[in-house]
């Protein structure tokens, strides 16, 4: 049976005149809901002077007042909840380690939307009834896990639910089952490829044929690597739990940027210091509003998230508009000796010189100055050479890190295993300084 190339393509695919009228119609409604049943939003548009007839249509998305993660934080638990609680029918949870928890609520329809979002993303890699999804993102309050899960569902795969860890059944399971998408995290992705290595199982003896991988900054060249080691075509996938989970965008065959499912979501690029709105094709940070949510239906929500739209006639037939590989979150970026550095621009030098995904940036402080340390894992046929030739590479490459940001860290190459591994998020950046401050 020929494979779908579109879960819902009337809306994938809609002319956009009409997509701005649906996403008018919409937000008209939403500013309407919003106003009516959160009083947290009433008053921050009251206080912005501006009433729900104000917005007639997405042109006047602008005046309302955006909302970022400390709004959450001062509403947590229930404050921003737009229906009644008897109408919820799950609860998500951000993996964030420090202050409070985000909850996100959904009701039944929200979770229908959600799915769908996850369930377009598995056709654009090509997954259809016949295949067989294993989704090793966490489950639980991640909504990685279940939001593929329900996604695998509704295009009618086979779903294996292996949640994350325990890597040997990973890779059993994956040649049993036949298993022909895996859905994980980038970093577990590489993980499960250098396993399936070191058991002398090469690519085109692993039945994978896609993966879909977010929830992480990851570069073009950790793609390669991880297309390389299991043979299959890898995308990528966005999304955040405040806004649904994963699906708010999706990576089709053209693979360059991920269209972002605008019936549901409406994008916005703003310059984070002034709050301005930015033309298409520079970057900013990344805003969203849920046209159509109604548990949890957050308005110019601020994502922290650093990327640039572009909408252009995209080979795959999809008329969403598409966002660039996010580079990091503004909060990623890290300062060093007064030189804005994003972990994704070390990945890229490292893949680029032929050594391994496995790094570790430290930062710490010494008196008034910044230590920047990078440790990174020598491959096992790497591992064999002289301490000379080490210090050789480790000299090379502190100048191709050189000459990508401008200053010098400390190299270390390291034995082989010596980085923990990730089988969710991978935490790339060790912040010492923030102990101190
Ligand atoms: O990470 C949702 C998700 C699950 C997305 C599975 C994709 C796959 P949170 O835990 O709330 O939700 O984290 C959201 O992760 O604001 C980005 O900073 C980052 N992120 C998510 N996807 C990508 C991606 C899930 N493809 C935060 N590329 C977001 C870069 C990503 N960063």
């Amino acid at each position: 049976m020929e494979k779908r190339k579109y879960y819902q393509p009337d809306a994938e695919t809609m002319p956009v005149e009409e997509i701005k009228k649906l996403q008018s119609e919409k937000l008209v409604e939403q500013v309407k809901h919003v106003y009516a049943h959160v009083p947290y939003y009433k008053k921050l548009m009251d206080e912005k002077g501006v009433k729900p007839e104000d917005i007639k249509g997405i042109e006047d998305i602008h005046k309302l007042p955006f909302v970022s993660k400390s709004d959450l934080r001062d509403t947590y638990p229930y404050g921003l909840l737009a229906v009644d609680l008897a109408d919820c029918v799950r609860i998500q949870s951000t993996s964030g380690t420090t202050g409070k928890r985000v909850i996100a609520y959904y009701t039944k329809h929200d979770l229908d939307i959600w799915s769908d979002c996850c369930a377009r993303a598995l056709v654009a890699a090509g997954v259809d009834k016949e295949d067989v999804v294993q989704v090793s993102y966490g489950y639980g309050l991640f909504t990685g896990g279940p939001g593929l899960n329900d996604g695998s569902h509704k295009v009618g795969s086979l779903t294996v639910p292996m949640s994350s860890g325990n890597t040997d059944r990973q890779l059993t399971f994956i040649n049993d089952l036949n298993v022909t998408c895996l859905c994980c995290t980038p970093s577990y992705a590489a993980y499960i490829a250098e396993s399936f290595k070191e058991k002398g199982i090469s690519p085109d003896q692993i039945s994978l044929k896609a993966g879909i991988f977010g929830a992480e900054p990851w570069t073009n060249e950790m793609r390669r690597t991880i297309e390389k080691g299991l043979g299959i075509k890898a995308y990528d996938i966005y999304g955040l739990t405040e806004i649904s989970g994963p699906g708010v965008s999706f990576e089709c065959e053209a693979q360059t940027g991920m269209h972002i499912n605008e019936d549901h979501f409406y994008a916005e690029v703003i310059d984070p210091d002034t709050g301005e709105v930015l033309p298409e094709g520079t970057p900013g940070e990344l805003v969203f509003t849920c046209l159509d949510k109604e548990a949890f239906p957050l308005l110019r929500y601020r994502t922290r998230d650093i990327c640039i739209l572009v909408r252009e006639q995209c080979s795959c037939g999809r008329t969403f508009i598409k966002m660039k590989k996010p580079t990091g979150r503004s909060d990623d970026m890290l300062i060093i000796k007064g030189v804005n550095v994003f972990p994704s621009q070390i990945e890229t030098v490292l893949l680029k010189e032929n050594y391994s995904e496995n790094y570790q940036i430290e930062v710490s402080r010494e008196g008034t100055t910044d230590v920047f340390d990078i440790y990174v894992e020598l491959l096992p046929e790497q591992f064999d050479d002289t301490v000379k030739s080490i210090a050789e590479k480790e000299k090379a490459l502190k100048g191709a890190i050189k000459a990508m940001l401008g200053i010098v860290p400390n190299v270390h190459l390291v034995a082989p295993k010596t980085i923990t591994r990730s089988e969710g998020k991978a935490v790339r950046v060790i912040d010492k300084r923030k102990l101190v401050d």
